[in-house]
């Protein structure tokens, strides 16, 4: 409860903060984009785990109030980016899926694309597939957002209530693979045929495919050989404050 409490006044205490992690093209091994990862430092609780703080703010419904910051403050940032001189890059934020559900979520997207010199294409809604997910509802929500031009990714794939058959007719431009199959990729066989087969069946859908918690050469060799597009993990870059990825993003240059 007490955190439930100080969850409430985070915003106007100006708690939150975004940090970003590097998501590299493994054809390149170049930072091809970036996600967006909140963070919460508490005076009296110290730091709290988003995996911590973000079930609370999904049951207690402030997932919207900080949602909506998560958006302004990503948005703000790539107009920053944009302006700086740096190479195009594109943020991928994470989505809770009752700030997907909620009317006027769209037009929250619609309104920051038109403020701001942000182009679609440098935006990907991360969404957790979820057993209360209503398929034709999502439906028509993703639809939407393609019609913006941004881009949608599954995260966490393979965890979750994974329905093989939405993928075919969801517009997906990526599955995020979860760490939890890359953590054992070359020492469990399981782990392994699980991965490659989530690979396979991405790119005989069309759509790419993302390996979450990269830590060893070993990991990424195995994933480069099935020819898996994008990765990120502790082995590239743990998720860092604006000022580092900016010196992330100058040697990049
Ligand atoms: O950053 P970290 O690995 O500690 O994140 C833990 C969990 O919190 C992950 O499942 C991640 O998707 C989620 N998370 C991190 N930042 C955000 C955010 O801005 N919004 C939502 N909804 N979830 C987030
Ligand atoms: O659920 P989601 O994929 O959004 O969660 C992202 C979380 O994964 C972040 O909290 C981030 O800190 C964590 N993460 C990113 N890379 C690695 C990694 O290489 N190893 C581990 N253990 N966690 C990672
Ligand atoms: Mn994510
Ligand atoms: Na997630």
């Amino acid at each position: 409860l007490k955190i439930e409490n100080e969850l409430r006044k985070a915003l106007d205490k100006n708690e939150f903060n975004l940090v970003y992690q590097p998501i590299l093209d493994l054809s390149t091994n170049r930072i091809a984009d970036v996600e967006a990862l909140i963070r919460w430092e508490n005076d009296t609780l110290g730091s709290i785990s988003p995996m911590h703080f973000i079930p609370i703010a999904e049951e207690t419904g402030l997932i919207i109030p900080i949602g909506d910051w998560v958006l302004r403050t990503a948005f703000k940032q790539l107009e920053l980016w944009n302006n700086s001189g740096y190479p195009p890059i594109s943020v991928a934020i994470n989505i809770s899926i009752r700030q997907f559900y909620q009317a006027g979520f769209i037009n929250q997207i619609q309104q920051l694309l038109q403020e701001t010199n942000v182009q679609p294409d440098q935006l990907t809604f991360e969404i957790t597939e979820s057993m209360t997910m209503d398929i034709e509802a999502a439906k028509e929500i993703l639809y939407h957002l393609k019609k913006l031009g941004v881009n949608i990714s599954i995260d966490d794939f393979g965890t979750g209530y994974s329905s093989l058959s939405y993928l075919k007719s969801l517009p997906i431009d990526y599955l995020k693979i979860d760490k939890s199959f890359i953590n054992d990729i070359n020492t469990n066989k399981d782990d392994k045929s699980i991965a490659i087969t989530m690979l396979t069946m991405a790119q005989s859908l069309g759509i790419n495919v993302i390996a979450e918690g990269i830590e060893t050469n070993e990991q990424l060799g195995i994933l480069q050989q099935h020819l898996c597009n994008k990765g990120q993990g502790f082995l590239f870059s743990k998720p860092v404050p604006v000022e580092e990825l900016n010196k992330i993003l100058e040697m990049e240059s």
